[in-house]
């Protein structure tokens, strides 16, 4: 029997995109059951060609469910993964309410793929999309060199906000655009889109003809949680509880792919000759790197792809064993649904070999 898989958050942003994932991929599963609230609960989905009608969710909508897959915010799936476990699932939960749950893994299939199996709470954790749009690379690198020290900025997309991020960042540039007089004067645009659009925003600026240095919730010392949750994740993922990591987190006008400058530190020495024959060679990994012929990677060329992109790989100049390099990635895809998916992959793979 093939396994039963549940979608909870299905009419998402990432839900949207996991159903384009599943009918993509080989099809391991059986029945595919999708879940969301009550408020959409009666609507109609298309998964691998069929229709499907999204059910509540309820303790019983996890009743002969295999593998459940979580696409909702924290506190739901804080909530309802255990209920989906105690029904006899396996929880695969793409929020922030398990990662840093000793008991639970987080996983990065192409870095650590024997942390699934180590599941003590029936629950594993997919990483917060901007720590894994660059974990595959880092992966590789740590595996050849050892990684030491992580300094990065972001540049976040909209959609890492969902869709009401995704639909902020529409209505503000339909705002401004041929307006040629705003974007030149101290807190013009901030006027025009709060005067057209109010400031019920999920961004904490404008986004439109701006940068924004800030992407989730203020912690200690001044940090964001996007920021801690970057450190705290890659430390995880990647082994290293000493790994030493300064983020900056800013977000940016792109609809969707995140992007980050890094600057990585390693133990071992290395060229970037090899650093980029490492790249080339990990499994999901493209590097796209000719600045003669200005080739690198960028958030327009690469939303809706798979792979990590690099490009910009350097010797920094003053640091020893040190590259710095530039990486995009899909934050709906590998950074969220597609990672979720590979994850849920494993356990329905061990689930049929019994
Ligand atoms: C953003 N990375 O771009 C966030 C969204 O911990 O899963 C995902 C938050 C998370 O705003």
């Amino acid at each position: 029997r093939k396994p039963t898989l549940a979608v909870v958050g299905a009419t998402g942003a990432v839900g949207s995109v996991m159903l384009q994932i599943l009918s993509q991929r080989q099809d391991v599963w059986g029945e595919i059951r999708l879940v969301a609230s009550a408020r959409s609960a009666g609507k109609v989905l298309q998964v691998r060609g069929e229709d499907v009608v999204v059910q509540e969710l309820t303790a019983e909508v996890f009743d002969g469910v295999d593998v459940a897959m979580f696409d909702v915010p924290d506190e739901v799936s804080a909530q309802w993964a255990p209920v989906a476990v105690e029904r006899g699932a396996v929880a695969v939960d793409n929020s922030g309410a398990f990662r840093m749950d000793p008991e639970v893994p987080l996983v990065v299939p192409e870095v650590n793929p024997a942390q699934v199996r180590n599941r003590p709470k029936g629950i594993i954790s997919n990483p917060n999309c901007t720590t894994l749009t660059m974990m595959d690379a880092l992966g590789a690198l740590h595996a050849g060199w050892g990684l030491k020290e992580l300094v990065v900025a972001s540049y976040q997309a909209a959609s890492g906000a969902g869709q009401p991020g995704v639909d902020r960042l529409y209505d503000e540039l339909e705002v401004v655009a041929g307006h040629r007089e705003v974007g030149q004067h101290t807190g013009d645009v901030r006027a025009s889109v709060a005067d057209k659009l109010g400031d019920d925003s999920p961004f904490p600026a404008p986004l439109a003809l701006n940068v924004v240095p800030w992407a989730g919730s203020l912690k200690d010392g001044g940090w964001s949680s996007e920021e801690l949750k970057v450190r705290n994740e890659s430390r995880k993922i990647l082994g290293i509880p000493d790994l030493k990591v300064s983020a900056t987190c800013v977000r940016v006008p792109v609809v969707t792919t995140h992007s980050l400058a890094v600057h990585a530190v390693f133990e071992k020495p290395l060229t970037v000759d090899a650093a980029r024959q490492a790249l080339i060679e990990a499994p999901s990994v493209v590097v796209l790197d000719d600045p003669e012929a200005g080739e690198w990677p960028t958030p327009a060329d690469v939303v809706g792809t798979d792979p990590t992109w690099v490009g910009r790989l350097r010797q920094a100049l003053d640091f020893p064993n040190t590259i710095d390099l530039f990486v995009c990635g899909d934050n709906l895809r590998k950074g969220a649904a597609l990672n979720t998916a590979q994850i849920a992959e494993l356990v329905a793979a061990e689930l049929t070999a019994g």
